[in-house]
């Protein structure tokens, strides 16, 4: 009885929700989400239908400069001047901002997602009529016409349509305003009518917010006047329309939102913004996550739009639309011809819908028709709908799938290299309970000759829930602990959530509420919600000054117990609260400089992983590269870390779309992804469990981790059989870390990802653009992982008109393209190397990476069909920030042609020395040789053993014994 009421109030509502998470329910309870027709905005804005747009360009208002162009846009139904600033961008971009001339307050302005201001090209005016200008973009033969009635923008590569904005007329744009209908409203509406008199008898130029410190709000002024008064005169109202006279005004939800139990106190009342785009010509779109749906995206017509509001959903559903816990506001979409991209700047709930193949019914297709003579033209038209902020986006212009990838990591940075140890396997559950616990699992991976790299702990291990601490009875000796993982050289990674529990014995609570540092409600309290500690705060991260203090817990002096192997996990952090509206953080709480969380929502999660992967870096001095894994994610978090998709389930289909929601993140810069191994909820079956090892060996981030309630599954549980084929599949990943290695460093140097739907390297193939139960690594590797239960073999397609490719366990060679039937077992993961690549790999396996780290390694030859391959690799520490700071590293490069395999440096700027030497090389596909030899500068050639198997045309050679950084070469001869 004691024990029971020792268990606190606090602890009893957890295990209440948890209660709640174990019920019958098996998937979302959709009811706690919002629906489009849910959410006000998103209502409102469906309703506007595609047709005329009630915007008019100010051609008199047009204003060129050096890099931008900048023109009114006037609303003919409530004559709310927008301004418009349009920059070319270099690199092939071009970048749209709309904002209104004149805000009643300066509207929110996504800050610190963009890496750099981005710099711009030069524009001019190459033709002007009376309803349309044109202009050149600068770079890559594009050119824009702006029609100013009805207002839309059409941009042209050469003489073809690639690209339109407001072509349906979906320009949305809710102006500030004052709420008309309570008291104190009349009384500001009528300072507000009194100020536009005293305003149109001077300049009539616009109220500067003193506290102004938007950019758009202050070149908003720079505007010309003229249009404005134009605007106004024109008006049939004659008196000047009073701003808000919109229709959207009286509408339910526009100045109070009530959403279950929860009201949304809206105090700038309705704020959305929308605009729609055309692809002619484009069938196939892509990106937009957070969603578990197909890597190709389906219309929403009928439906609901994909929705980006980053939100922990309990058991999520697949193959629908709901949003999840990360937005990345980036679509590309993809043809023959070409790719683009669009990025909308907007960190606030947001939706985009997505309609297809209007051709000859629209405006749109009929001028289409006309340009291009006739005919159906299949078309994609997405529009996007977010609740504040501006419309600010950027237009990718391709025109190869690589040229957006560039693109967009010249606007948001690439991913981040992450340290090697972070790319080997990891061991998680939810939890492991105590020191013993942890180090009875490391042991068993020891006498069960696995090797692994990490283990986690989750939420129970810290003292109540109080991040940064440890539970006294469980883990009294974090230091010892950590230790002994180091002294195998494995690492820890021990979770930090961002709900902070009230609580004034805890030092870390104290110190975030003295320095004032907390989110506030609207009413400017400190605003509390229900997790995992019971009554909880939740740090600002959009203050600097927050994030500088949060990071510097990290040092080893605040972060008692921790030591150089222990790593971070950011879990919650969309935010979740749990008595919240959609179980997160209330729209109209306060951040600093008085921006509603409605306005930042999306970028909280992106914050906390920018503060944390700052602290790692801190404690080391600066050296050390990070490891942070977080559950949200917006543009730009690819900078800070990995990211796992959250709460799956142990099912088949949850394995599945691993693959679609992994690659759907690569689209768009995140390459470090992966999706809890096994399954989160429910007990995997041992071949679900066996056949999720074998996938996740082949995804970016693989991590084991499981729910607290689901039996133990630690590899060595599920008998002999089943262990061994994942001590394989474990095997199989560490053999081709340096492969992985390779790939992220040029992910981190390019922005290409590191896993890729096939037709980021088959453009023109349009068997695959819908593919996505199977991908490349790089260029050099296709998998294909059985994902079904009970297989018994996979379609395998093998693309590349003339190409082939080596089943990597077999050998065997196949002619592409093709769809190849593999028959299967249990042992078998489908994976091909594409003849004309390299692969270096390191086959003897120990214990952990690090201790594999000066092993020697073998090549991989895939000789394409002209008897030649390619491929490179880099090495470095594995760890520090050298390899930038002071160019130590290798990057190398192999090339094989005229019988000779080469191996010569691929940036000279790097050197770095490791006693690290190539052991093997095997070549497939090739004839065998009289002789093979060996050729290193000032040395004398040598002859080299080898072997030759006739019938799968697998050449080995044998102890080349060359340091991987040397020059030589192996000729055939
Ligand atoms: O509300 O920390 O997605 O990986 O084990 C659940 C406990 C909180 C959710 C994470 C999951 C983690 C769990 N967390």
């Amino acid at each position: 009885m004691a024990a029971a009421a020792a268990v606190g109030r606090l602890e009893m509502a957890a295990l209440a929700w948890l209660a709640l998470s174990l019920a019958v329910v098996t998937a979302v309870d959709r009811s706690n989400f919002k629906t489009c027709d849910q959410s006000s905005f998103c209502k409102r804005q469906r309703n506007v239908e595609a047709g005329s747009s009630p915007y008019r360009a100010l051609l008199e208002s047009l204003q060129l400069s050096q890099d931008s162009m900048k023109i009114q846009l006037i609303n003919e139904a409530n004559k709310v001047p927008l301004l418009l600033e349009l920059y070319g961008l270099k690199g092939n971009m071009t970048r749209i901002r709309i904002n209104e001339l004149n805000p009643l307050k300066p509207r929110y302005e996504v800050p610190d997602v963009l890496v750099q201001d981005p710099p711009t090209t030069r524009l001019s005016v190459t033709g002007r009529d009376d309803n349309s200008v044109e202009l050149s973009l600068g770079e890559g033969n594009h050119k824009l016409i702006l029609t100013a009635k009805p207002f839309r923008m059409d941009l042209l590569e050469g003489r073809e349509l690639v690209l339109s904005v407001n072509s349906r007329g979906l320009l949305v744009f809710e102006h500030l305003r004052q709420r008309k209908d309570s008291f104190s409203d009349k009384v500001s509406s009528t300072v507000v009518s009194i100020w536009d008199r005293i305003k149109n008898l001077f300049s009539r130029e616009p109220p500067k917010e003193p506290a102004s410190e938007g950019e758009g709000a202050a070149e908003a002024s720079d505007a010309p006047s003229s249009a404005e008064q134009e605007s106004t005169e024109k008006t049939e109202q004659g008196e000047e329309a009073p701003k808000g006279a919109s229709e959207t005004e009286e509408e339910p939800g526009s100045w109070e939102e009530t959403f279950k139990t929860h009201t949304d106190s809206k105090p700038n009342g309705p704020t959305s913004v929308g605009l729609d785009f055309s692809f002619p010509g484009v069938e196939n779109v892509y990106g937009i996550p957070e969603h578990a749906d197909y890597l190709r995206l389906r219309t929403t017509e009928g439906g609901d739009p994909y929705r980006l509001y980053n939100l922990d959903v309990f058991q999520y559903e697949l193959y629908n639309p709901m949003a999840l816990y990360g937005s990345v506001p980036v679509l590309l979409a993809h043809n023959p011809q070409r790719t683009l991209g669009i990025f909308w700047l907007n960190a606030a709930e947001t939706w985009v819908d997505v309609t297809s193949n209007t051709a000859g019914k629209t405006l749109f297709g009929k001028m289409l028709d006309y340009m291009q003579g006739g005919g159906e033209t299949p078309q994609t038209d997405v529009r996007w709908m977010s609740e504040s902020g501006i419309i600010d986006v950027f237009l990718l212009l391709g025109p190869s799938p690589n040229d957006i990838f560039q693109q967009y990591a010249s606007l948001t940075g690439t991913q981040a290299l992450p340290p090697l140890f972070a790319l080997a396997y990891h061991q998680s559950r939810w939890n492991y309970n105590d020191e013993e616990d942890v180090s009875t699992v490391d042991n068993g991976f020891d006498e069960h000759d696995i090797p692994y790299d990490v283990i986690w702990l989750d939420i129970e291990h810290a003292d109540g829930k109080r991040y940064f601490t440890w539970d006294p009875n469980k883990f009294p000796r974090p230091r010892e602990m950590l230790q002994g993982l180091a002294a195998k050289r494995r690492k820890m990674v021990s979770i930090v959530d961002p709900h902070i529990k009230v609580d004034s014995a805890y030092r870390i609570h104290n110190e975030i509420r003295s320095r004032d540092f907390y989110v506030k409600t609207k009413d400017g309290s400190d605003y509390e919600g229900w997790c995992w500690p019971g009554s909880a705060g939740y740090p600002d991260f959009t203050n600097p000054e927050m994030r500088a203090w949060w990071s510097s817990m990290f040092g080893y002096d605040h972060y008692e117990g921790s030591m150089e192997n222990l790593y971070t996990w950011n879990d919650m952090n969309e935010p979740s609260v749990f008595n919240g509206p959609e179980v997160t953080m209330h729209k109209d709480a306060v951040h600093q400089g008085g921006w509603e969380h409605r306005d930042i929502h999306n970028l909280y999660a992106f914050y906390v992983q920018m503060a944390t992967a700052e602290g790692q870096v801190k404690r080391s001095g600066g050296l050390e590269r990070p490891f942070v894994l977080t559950r949200g994610f917006f543009a730009g978090s690819q900078r800070y870390g990995a990211v796992w998709t959250g709460d799956n389930a142990a099912e088949w289909d949850h394995l599945k779309i691993s693959i679609p929601m992994c690659l759907s993140l690569a689209l768009v810069g995140i390459s470090f992804c992966g999706a809890d191994v096994g399954g989160f909820f429910k007990n995997p079956e041992p071949e679900l469990l066996v056949r999720w090892y074998q996938a996740g060996a082949y995804q970016p981030f693989f991590r084991a981790h499981a729910h607290m309630d689901t039996t133990r599954r630690e590899p060595w549980l599920f008998g002999e059989e089943n262990k061994a084929l994942i001590r394989d599949a474990v095997r199989q990943r560490y053999a081709l870390l340096p492969f992985w290695y390779t790939l992220f460093y040029h992910s981190y140097r390019t922005g290409q990802p590191v896993m890729r739907p096939l037709w980021v390297e088959y453009p023109q193939d349009a068997t695959t653009y819908a593919i996505d139960d199977q991908y490349l690594l790089g260029d050099a590797l296709l998998v294909h992982p059985v994902t079904a239960q009970g297989a018994r073999g996979v379609q395998v397609y093998l693309p590349g008109k003339g190409e082939v490719w080596y089943d990597v366990h077999t050998h065997q060679k196949l002619h592409a393209p093709q769809t190849h039937y593999l028959a299967v077992t249990m042992s078998s993961i489908p994976v091909y190397q594409r003849g004309g690549s390299i692969v270096a790999r390191k086959e003897r396996v120990r214990r952990s990476s690090d201790c594999m780290y000066n092993d020697p390694y073998t090549l991989y030859v895939a000789l394409g069909p002209q008897g030649t391959a390619q491929g490179e690799l880099f090495v470095d520490d594995g760890h520090t920030f050298s390899f930038e700071t002071k160019g130590q590293y290798l990057h190398r490069r192999f090339s094989f042609s005229g019988n000779t395999l080469t191996a010569s440096s691929a940036d000279p700027k790097g050197s770095f020395e490791t006693p690290a030497w190539i052991e093997r090389v095997v070549i497939l596909g090739a004839g065998k040789p009289a002789a093979v030899f060996l050729k290193q500068k000032d040395v004398a050639e040598s002859r080299l053993d080898f072997t030759h198997e006739a019938e799968t045309s697998v050449l080995t050679i044998r102890k080349p014994a060359v340091n991987i950084g040397a020059d030589w070469s192996i000729s055939l001869r």
